[in-house]
């Protein structure tokens, strides 16, 4: 079988223009690397730093990345999005223009009997209260339709001033808080209380993790794109955390 591939986190947008566009060349030059290769591709959430749909409005910008998917998708690879907490607002736009399948919350699949539990990461595992308010309120489709009926000139205003306060955007480095502490391994390990699962893939964490829960489960966090170029790979037998050096060979070269 081909592969299928996890990435996260890309930010788009972050920390301004210039950089953003150097990122988007730079995924759209690690989707050309992975296209042959390519069977399934999952976008695991916060790919924009901000993203809006109005009614009849979308941001602008990152055209290259969405002719890319858009091209991968025509040619048959099947895609998905899920909703980060920077870009939950995603409407049908993607759908219809692109052919992306977008998922809200977890998706669980299974491939090659192997079961994956995916999901963006956010408002999972102990604690964060705060953001999980937020995310309630973010969610809500009475406040989503306050938003929308803003001039997005002041809906992206506020929004870019949010965004710019991101730890991403401050370029806060995350670091490691041991396997106990980690509340998406913790969030895993409950999970696992009342199924079996191979693989936990989040992203989120902006730390690219490989964590062994138990002999036969593993926690994958895929990591972000300012720092890491982090991405997971399924090739039918084993999921890889591996990184993105625009000097590797093609994987047809490789092998
Ligand atoms: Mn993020």
């Amino acid at each position: 079988m081909k592969n299928i591939y996890f990435a996260s986190d890309f930010h788009l947008g972050s920390p301004n223009y210039n950089e953003s566009r150097k990122r988007e060349a730079h995924i759209v030059n690690w989707l050309n690397f992975i296209e042959p290769t390519c069977a399934e591709l999952f976008l695991m959430g916060d790919v924009f730093d901000f993203w809006f749909e109005y009614v009849k409005v979308i941001p602008k910008g990152f055209i290259r990345l969405q002719g890319k998917l858009a091209q991968m998708a025509d040619a048959g690879i099947k895609i998905y999005f899920f909703k980060g907490n920077h870009d939950m607002w995603v409407n049908d736009y993607f759908t219809k223009e692109i052919g992306l399948t977008v998922i809200s919350d977890e998706l669980v699949i299974e491939r090659n009997g192997k079961k994956f539990y995916l999901h963006h990461g956010d408002g999972l595992g102990p604690g964060d209260a705060k953001y999980k308010f937020l995310r309630k309120i973010f969610r809500n489709p009475l406040c989503q339709w306050l938003f929308a009926v803003l001039p997005p000139r002041i809906g992206m205003g506020i929004a870019t001033g949010w965004s710019g306060s991101s730890r991403i955007a401050n370029d806060k480095e995350e670091v490691f808080l041991g396997e106990d502490k980690e509340w998406l391994a913790i969030y895993a390990k409950e999970q696992l209380q009342k199924q079996h699962y191979d693989y936990f893939i989040f992203g989120h964490r902006h730390l690219p993790l490989d964590i062994q829960l138990t002999d036969h489960s593993r926690y994958v966090n895929i990591g972000e794109w300012i720092n890491y170029s982090s991405y997971g790979v399924f090739d039918g037998k084993e999921l890889r955390l591996e990184y993105y050096r625009p000097t590797q060979p093609s994987p047809e070269g490789r092998a």
